[in-house]
């Protein structure tokens, strides 16, 4: 297919690029991290989104290189942006299940030379149904180097709870559906629940998606630490000269 043929030339064409969305201290206002989104600048058809092109980049497995190319551009960028935030970078199942993957790791911390507790790798349910002993022992390696891991898209899954108490965690990323329904009471008691999972636990917890002063409010109240969305700002490149933030939808 066309797509597919595209996509196997375009890390050597240099078409893929990172854009960086602030996350931030609810209480302080202050930018502690960035998570990294990937973006593919398609000769023909502009920019193309991950939606699109992570799943076919998963099938063909090309996401192991995209990844690590990925995970080095980040950390590199990371001390570009000159300040101590965190970098997030996303990991798809394919790339984590990789007997490589810590070292892939290791690499790109090594060849940036940013230092492994401001990195953090966000993953999803679909990383954890793999074979769980080699699952386990590649977060017991990263863990071991400093490394944060975050679950992704939390209560989005079938069973994010089990999850949990097989693996500690650093942070809980509350998945951006529950807070477009925060105003709702109870979707605002499950957030709080959330909120309260991640204290007892000893997880860091971030709102994802938060688009209004409302929102945030809640959130605060609620307890929540962290949070990223349009309202604190959208993804957008490291030289904002060379491109502009994503357009609303
Ligand atoms: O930025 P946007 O909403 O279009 O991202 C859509 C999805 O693509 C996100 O949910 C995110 O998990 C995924 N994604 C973005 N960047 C990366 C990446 O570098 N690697 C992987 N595996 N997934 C990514
Ligand atoms: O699954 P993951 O959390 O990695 O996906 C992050 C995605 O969410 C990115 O594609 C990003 O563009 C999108 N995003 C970030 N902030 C907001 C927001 O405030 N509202 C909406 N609708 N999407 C957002
Ligand atoms: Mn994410
Ligand atoms: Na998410």
């Amino acid at each position: 297919e066309r797509l597919e043929l595209d996509l196997r030339g375009a890390l050597s064409r240099d078409e893929f690029m990172l854009h960086y969305q602030p996350v931030i201290d609810l209480e302080t206002g202050q930018v502690i991290g960035r998570e990294a989104l990937l973006r593919w600048r398609h000769p023909v058809r502009g920019l193309v989104s991950p939606g699109e092109f992570i799943p076919l980049a998963e099938e063909t497995r090309l996401i192991v290189e995209i990844g690590a190319w990925a995970l080095r551009r980040a950390c590199a960028d990371a001390l570009a942006f000159g300040d101590k935030a965190r970098m997030a970078v996303n990991v798809s199942a394919v790339q984590f299940g990789q007997p490589g993957f810590a070292h892939t790791v290791l690499a790109a911390l090594c060849a940036s030379g940013l230092p492994a507790h401001r990195l953090e790798l966000e993953i999803t349910e679909t990383v954890l149904m793999q074979d769980a002993e080699s699952l386990i022992a590649t977060l017991m390696v990263l863990r071991d180097l400093g490394v944060s891991i975050a679950l992704d898209d939390f209560g989005t899954g079938y069973s994010s709870l089990s999850y949990l108490r097989r693996f500690p965690f650093d942070k809980i990323k509350i998945d951006r559906s529950f807070i477009a329904d925060i105003a709702n009471p109870e979707t605002a008691a499950i957030v709080r629940a959330i909120v309260g999972l991640g204290a007892s636990l000893g997880m860091r917890v971030t709102a994802e998606g938060v688009e209004t002063e409302a929102q945030a409010a809640i959130l605060r109240n609620e307890g929540c630490g962290e949070a990223q969305g349009y309202l604190f700002g959208r993804p957008a490149p490291l030289a904002p000269a060379v491109g502009c933030p994503d357009q609303a939808v």
